[in-house]
């Protein structure tokens, strides 16, 4: 990057570079963001009369486009670059053109000086650096693998591992002689002594079980195979033994990634899963749509039955369900004694359509009632994770008798209750961020301080560093979620290095090349969500209600709007009533297109319609917004807001119902992390115009199986809906094109099948490698722990003592 300032100042942009920072330095504006780069870099290159390729080619124009951050400071410009993803260089433009570059230290000096935040004369900062822990861990190389971890890792340490066949053999040996479950032996027992011994079983039990029919029911030669030396988990019939003791063979004469792969992804090793879901209504009713739960509650609730649903697949298929062993997950979540009318004050809910697959959810402890019997917001949260982490371990052992296999965290505060959870019981930790809050509100860890009495990020960050650092692997729904595109910054990304003025410094957060980043995108329950096509599978009573719901039904309780013509093609959303959903952008879009009014009506499933019956500021701000809006463009008559708690198959059933119509689905999210009404709507056949600041960037394919929308640009957006729709006008099949191709989509890539076998291959494999290479994380772990006893607890102790005076 140096090389293309110093490109600048060599060429005749000298001049531009000078008088671009001349005007910016007469903007009131001290911290500008990429936005507002690229913003006034256009408005200068017009002001300016440059040509079109200035713009783009210029020297200064990639230099823009590259430049993610720009901070004033006495007439000095310090200039954050991100060349590449996941990369950043930090220079110092003088007032005399002189460029410097400036270490990370000087760079978060640089904003603490902003915010009037900086006193090198009382000591300096804690520095957060978890860089030398990974220094002896495999990295990736190129960021275009960033995230896809355990296929790394597996050819990585398969390399190492294989060059040594002694000790090779001898890991496999232990390995696979630690395997039980409650007592039972698996896979192989004490006659077989030691890895020669094993390989030579090997061969005998091939030949033994080749003599007999493939479909013989493995019970039927059990105990002959035991003689061996070999216990049950190899297969259910004769020929799955086979073919598994085939692969292991294999893995002792020719090791290669692949077969170890192969042969781990059969392992029985995972039986019990916990899930942690600790902060919100946790429930399989009635709880959707209200603050806090969101897509998280979705995701966690599939995530259970599929995998419960393949972890049982598995079991029969090792040979084990006729032994009684059976797959159990756990969605560990809080119990709320004043539960408004759902289940969430019950201790244990089976989850409906499994086996066993249960909601567990487990009080807070008393401390003030007033606070603790009712629902406390995700904000507010932190002060309750340690003694319920403690609270939850008693009841999971009991529940599950014995240890879990795998816990997953969910949410800043699930993963860290999973960290505490897998560091007392010594099991593998996943994490799932669903949303990371610091890169939703802007500049929230600059001005932590004046945001903590709402939010108390510094808590949440902290929390956030601790868990992501901690887990042996996580799954994120993107490749974006890690590390952003080429022009804007990933979830993870931002946690590398950011100041956190006053408490600490963080000069390296996370190592984003490590292995463990694993992308895993969720599916879609598809016994509620599938085509509108799908005729024989609907029930028409149920729409017929839903359609008069949606278009006609005059209840002021329900629904707000009469529709001037109900036939309009309809435009429609769902969503909480959150700032960031920007339900409000979509109808102020829609407000200002007569055009798009002429063609479509608005149809919103949102909130509540009276601001006196929400307790939450951000969806009260919004109810506001909303009515504003309708009365500003005079919409009554286009638009209907509907604000209603649906069933799980009446909000299935409801995206095939505008369907029916033709009509399409609209994301105006500020950002989404992931999006998962957006799966919903395209396995449904709507075409869906989603934001392009987020996950939907990575489901839709823009203009073939869906479309982007910017939301910070209404015009443009409502001039991609409005040539849509034209379009369809024109050429009726064009709707049923993108429909389909839409579905196509979700069932080829986003469904709960693919997510769990990835999932579970991923949890058998990390614990694989923790076992034989006996990764050495004691001293991260005690680092994170020092964090935790020494930062984060202190703070939500003083956070508990604001909450006992309430
Ligand atoms: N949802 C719902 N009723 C509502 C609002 C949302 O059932 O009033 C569901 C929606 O169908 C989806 C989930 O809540 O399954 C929202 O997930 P998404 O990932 O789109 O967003 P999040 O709310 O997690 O940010
Ligand atoms: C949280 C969000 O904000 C959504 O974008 C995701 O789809 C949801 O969680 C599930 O991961």
């Amino acid at each position: 990057m140096s090389e293309l300032i110093q490109a600048v100042l060599d060429s005749d942009e000298k001049s531009d570079i000078r008088q671009f920072i001349s005007e910016l330095r007469q903007q009131e504006k001290r911290y500008l963001l990429r936005n507002d780069i690229v913003n006034a870099f256009g408005e200068y290159c017009t002001r300016h009369q440059k040509p079109e390729h200035f713009y783009h080619s210029s020297h200064l124009g990639k230099l823009i486009y590259y430049t993610q951050e720009i901070i004033q400071e006495d007439g000095n410009f310090c200039l954050i670059v991100r060349p590449t993803i996941a990369s950043q260089e930090v220079y110092r433009l003088s007032e005399d053109l002189s460029v410097d570059q400036m270490t990370v230290q000087e760079l978060l000096d640089v904003r603490d000086r902003l915010v009037n935040r900086f006193h090198p004369s009382e000591g300096d900062i804690l520095e957060l650096d978890f860089q030398p822990f990974y220094d002896y861990t495999p990295t990736i190389r190129d960021p275009k693998n960033i995230g896809k971890g355990v296929e790394y890792l597996n050819r990585y340490l398969s390399s190492k591992l294989f060059q040594d066949p002694r000790q090779w053999l001898e890991s496999l040996y232990e390995f696979l002689s630690v395997h039980s479950y409650n007592g039972l032996q698996l896979l192989i027992n004490g006659r077989i002594k030691s890895q020669q011994q094993l390989s030579d079983g090997i061969k005998k039990a091939i030949a033994f079980v080749s003599d007999r029919p493939p479909e013989q029911p493995y019970e039927e030669f059990r105990y002959e195979l035991q003689v061996l030396g070999f216990e049950p988990g190899w297969g259910n019939t004769a020929g799955r033994v086979r073919e598994t003791l085939e692969i292991l063979d294999e893995l002792i004469d020719s090791p290669d990634h692949q077969t170890l792969e192969a042969f781990v992804s059969r392992i029985p090793m995972v039986f019990r899963i916990v899930l942690v879901s600790a902060h919100g209504w946790f429930g399989q009713e009635g709880v959707l749509g209200r603050p806090d739960t969101g897509g998280q509650v979705v995701y966690v609730l599939d995530q259970a039955k599929s995998l419960e649903q393949q972890l049982q697949e598995d079991i029969t298929l090792a040979g084990l369900d006729i032994l009684g062993v059976e797959a159990k997950v756990i969605i560990l979540s809080r119990l709320i004694p004043n539960s408004d009318g759902t289940l969430c004050n019950q201790r244990l809910e089976k989850v409906h359509g499994t086996e066993n697959a249960w909601i567990l959810r487990v009080p807070l402890r008393e401390f003030n009632p007033k606070l603790t019997n009712n629902w406390i917001s995700r904000f507010e949260f932190w002060p309750y994770l340690e003694t319920y982490a403690v609270d939850s371990e008693k009841e999971l052992l009991a529940e599950f008798q014995g240890k879990p296999d795998l816990i997953v965290g969910n949410y800043t505060d699930g993963n860290i209750v999973a960290f505490l959870l897998a560091r007392r019981l010594k099991v593998t930790q996943c994490n799932i961020a669903h949303a990371l809050e610091k890169s939703k509100y802007l500049f929230s860890n600059l001005y932590w301080q004046d945001l903590d009495e709402k939010y108390h990020f510094s808590l949440q960050f902290t929390a956030d560093l601790i868990a992501m650092n901690a887990a042996n692997f996580i799954i994120s729904s993107t490749y974006q979620e890690i590390v952003g595109t080429p022009d804007s910054v990933g979830q993870y990304e931002s946690y590398k290095c950011f100041t956190m003025p006053d408490l600490y410094h963080v000069v390296n957060g996370i190592e984003l090349y490590s292995p463990k980043f694993n992308v895993v995108p969720p599916g879609v329950n598809e016994s509620y969500y599938f085509p509108y096509s799908r005729l024989e599978d609907r029930v028409m009573s149920d729409r017929d209600r839903l359609d008069e719901l949606l278009f006609t039904l005059e209840d002021p309780e329900q629904a707000l709007g009469k529709l001037d013509d109900p036939t309009k093609r309809p435009l429609f959303s769902i969503a909480r009533l959150d700032r960031i959903k920007n339900l409000t952008g979509l109808a102020e879009c829609f407000g200002k297109s007569e055009a798009l009014q002429e063609h479509c009506n608005l149809i919103l499933v949102a909130g509540k319609l009276r601001v006196e019956d929400s307790s939450d500021n951000e969806e009260r701000d919004e109810i506001e917004k909303l009515y504003q809006i309708i009365e500003k463009y005079n919409l009554q008559g286009k638009i209907r807001w509907l604000a209603v708690r649906l069933s799980k198959s009446d909000s299935g059933e409801i995206y095939r119902v505008i369907a029916d119509r033709q009509g399409v689905f609209v994301q105006p999210a500020l950002f989404e992390a992931f999006g998962l009404t957006i799966l919903e709507a395209m396995i449904s056949g709507l075409p869906t115009f989603a934001t392009q600041f987020g996950g939907p960037l990575e489901i839709i394919q823009n203009k073939f199986n869906g479309f982007y929308i910017n939301p910070t640009n209404l015009e443009e957006m409502a001039e991609i809906m409005l040539e849509f729709v034209s379009k369809c006008d024109q050429n009726p099949n064009y709707w049923y094109e993108v429909s389909t191709r839409a579905i196509d989509r979700v069932y080829s890539t986003y469904t709960w099948k693919i997510h769990t076998t990835k999932l579970l291959s991923l949890a058998r494999i990390y614990g694989f490698w923790n076992f034989t290479s006996k990764e050495k994380r004691e001293d991260l772990l005690r680092y994170l722990e020092a964090l935790f006893y020494l930062i984060y607890k202190p703070r939500a102790q003083k956070l508990l003592e604001a909450h006992m005076e309430r």
